[in-house]
């Protein structure tokens, strides 16, 4: 079984976002595309979506690097793709004093995922260097083959991205075109 995991293509993360990643609106299309190819293969759809509550530790009014961003139930933390009714939708860093970047951190995603007998993810999405990066080497510790699209994802910084995809590679996670599947 495979699993497509869309990370955080919240608005906020968008141009025009509390916290924007600099074209991450370009990949809109190429993930809408994906989502119709994975679903005839019968694969899972999941999406992970930062969830914050509006005191959480990674604000820069709490010390943290941040400007506030997708806060619980606003508008900032709405998913900008559009999603199959059956998409799996992980929340996280939802507690005030937690940070967490990776969709299997204080989530059942990896439960889910091998419930569901899941052996491969294909991760797309943003920040690359953060929240899909965070996401990616979590799924290769948890035994998953990874696969990661990189015309799919999006970072906030273009030399840490390529930094990001690197090391991703160099951990056993495999880099492809969204052509290729
Ligand atoms: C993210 C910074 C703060 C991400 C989330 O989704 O990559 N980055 N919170
Ligand atoms: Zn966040």
């Amino acid at each position: 079984m495979e699993a497509l995991i869309i990370v955080d293509m919240q608005r906020d993360f968008m141009p025009g976002g509390a916290l924007p990643v600099p074209e991450g609106d370009k990949i809109i299309p190429t993930i809408e595309e994906l989502i119709k190819k994975f679903e005839q293969r019968g694969a899972l759809i999941v999406a992970t979506r930062d969830w914050h509550p509006p005191n959480h530790i990674s604000f820069k009014e709490q010390g943290g690097p941040w400007p506030r961003h997708c806060v619980q139930n606003t508008e900032g933390a709405e998913i900008v793709v559009s999603l199959p009714k059956d998409t799996i939708i992980i929340s996280k860093a939802d507690k005030p004093d937690k940070e967490a970047y990776s969709g299997f951190e204080g989530t059942e995603l990896a439960e889910i995922l091998k419930e569901k007998g899941v052996k491969r993810v294909y991760i797309c999405g943003v920040a690359t260097e953060y929240c899909v990066r965070a996401t990616a080497l979590d799924a290769i510790k948890n035994g998953f083959e990874v696969y990661l699209i990189k015309d799919a994802v999006k970072g906030i910084k273009r030399e840490d991205e390529e930094k990001a995809l690197k090391e991703l590679e160099e951990k056993g996670a495999k880099i492809i075109s969204s052509a290729e599947l």
